[in-house]
C-alpha cells in the first residue's frame, strides 16, 4: 500500500507496453490507486439551489418537450465531479421529474429501484403494480425493482418530485433490465390507500406473506413522519451527529424499504450545531423545513426548503439549523451494510 506512484523506466514502460497488447498489465503500478488507506471518491459536495437555478430550468423544460414524449422529464443532477456519468455519488442517480397538468408519463418496469421524495405540487399521482397514491411534498414513494410504474397529474398545477435511483449500481453488475407496459396508464386493480392500511398500521394481514424484498407500503406519507419526529423532539434528547433521526423501513422485515437504498429523515432543532460526522455513504439531502448550513470539508452549503445537496464518501460534515429543521436523505447504506462495507465516524464538537 505505497502511496506514491513513481514514473517506471524506459525499460519497464516498454515491458507494460508489450503486454498490454495481450491484455496484460502489472499490478504493482496500479495497486496503490486501487487499494487507499481510507475511501477517496472523484465525487464532489455539491449542492442545487432548487427555487433560483433548478425549477426555472425544470419549467423550461415542461415547454421543451412533454412528459410522454421524454418517458420521463427528468433533469439529471450530475455530481460535478462524476461529469457525463448520469450519477449523484458513484452508486446513485438522483434527478428532479416535472409533470405538467393533465400529463402522463407512461408505464413501464425495469429493475432499477426507485424512489420520488416530492417536492412541489399536490395530488398528482403515482400508480404502482396498479394501485395509485395521490402525492404530497415531504411524501416518500418507492417504486422497487420491476414493478409497474406510471404517473400522472389530473391537477391544475405542476407537480416535482426528486428521483433517487439505483442505476449506477445495477450498471456495476450490468444487470438492467426494462419493459414497456402495453397501454400508458394501468388499469387501477385497487382503491388508494389500500396498501398503506394492509401493510402500514404496524400490523399485516395474517397469513401474508412477503414475495419480493422491497416494502408492501410505496407511499410513507409526510404527516406521519413528520408528527412522529415531532414527538421525538418533545420526548427526547437530540443525538449529537444526527438530531432526531428516523430511517424508513420495510415493516415486513424492519430492513430498509428497497434492499439498495436507504432512506432517512431527520429534525434538528432550532438552533442545533450537529458534531462531525462521516461514513462511507455518500449521501443526498434534500431541505424539507427550516434554513441552516452544512460543512462539508472546506464547502459551507446554505440550504432552505426545496434545496438538495450531497455530501459525498468519507466526507467530515455537520449541520447547523437556524429556526427547527427538517432534512431529508438517501444512501446505499443497506447495500453496504450486506456487503460488511460500511463504516461511519463520529468526531469532537
Ligand atoms: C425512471 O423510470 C423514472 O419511472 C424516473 O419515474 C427517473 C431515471 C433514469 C432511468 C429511469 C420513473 C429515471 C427513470
Amino acid at each position: 500500500m505505497n502511496d506514491t506512484a513513481i514514473a517506471p523506466s524506459t525499460e519497464r514502460q516498454a515491458f507494460y507496453d508489450k503486454i498490454g497488447e495481450h491484455s496484460l498489465a502489472p499490478l504493482w503500478e496500479r495497486l496503490h490507486s486501487m487499494v487507499t488507506r481510507q475511501p477517496v471518491t472523484p465525487a464532489l459536495p455539491a449542492k442545487w439551489d432548487y427555487d433560483a437555478v433548478v425549477r426555472p430550468f425544470l419549467m423550461q423544460a415542461g415547454g421543451l418537450i412533454t412528459a410522454k414524449e421524454a418517458e420521463r422529464r427528468v433533469l439529471i443532477l450530475e455530481n460535478p465531479g462524476l461529469h457525463g456519468q448520469t450519477s449523484i455519488t458513484h452508486s446513485l442517480f438522483a434527478g428532479l421529474q416535472l409533470i405538467m397538468p393533465g400529463e402522463v408519463a407512461p408505464a413501464h418496469r425495469h429493475s432499477q429501484s426507485a424512489l420520488r421524495f416530492i417536492i412541489e405540487g399536490h395530488g398528482a399521482y403515482t400508480a404502482v403494480e396498479g394501485e395509485r397514491t395521490m402525492m404530497e411534498p415531504g411524501d416518500f414513494v418507492i417504486t422497487p425493482s420491476w414493478t409497474w410504474h406510471d404517473h400522472g397529474n389530473d391537477t391544475d398545477q405542476p407537480m416535482v418530485w426528486l428521483d433517487g435511483l439505483d442505476i449506477p449500481i445495477v450498471r456495476l453488475f450490468d444487470a438492467s433490465f426494462a419493459e414497456p407496459a402495453n397501454a400508458d396508464s394501468q388499469t387501477v386493480m385497487r382503491p388508494e390507500g389500500d396498501s398503506l392500511a394492509r401493510y402500514g398500521a404496524n400490523m399485516l394481514p395474517v397469513d401474508w406473506h412477503p414475495t419480493i424484498k422491497s416494502s408492501p407500503v410505496f407511499n410513507y406519507p409526510y404527516s406521519r413522519s413528520r408528527d412522529a419526529l415531532a414527538a421525538l423532539a418533545r420526548n427526547g434528547d437530540p443525538d449529537s451527529c444526527h438530531g432526531h433521526k428516523l430511517r424508513y423501513v420495510n415493516p415486513a422485515s424492519g430492513e430498509s424499504a428497497m434492499p439498495t437504498i436507504g432512506a432517512f429523515m431527520q429534525l434538528l432543532p432550532a438552533g442545533f450545531g450537529s458534531t462531525p460526522y462521516r461514513s462511507t455513504d455518500g449521501t443526498v439531502f434534500v431541505a424539507v423545513e427550516g434554513e441552516g448550513e452544512t460543512v462539508v470539508g472546506d464547502t459551507t452549503f446554505h440550504w432552505k426548503p426545496r434545496d438538495i445537496f450531497v455530501v459525498p464518501s468519507w466526507h467530515w460534515h455537520r449541520h447547523r439549523a437556524n429556526g427547527e429543521a427538517v432534512l431529508f436523505s438517501f444512501s446505499d447504506r443497506p447495500v453496504q451494510e450486506k456487503l460488511a462495507l460500511w463504516r461511519e465516524e463520529r468526531g469532537r464538537a
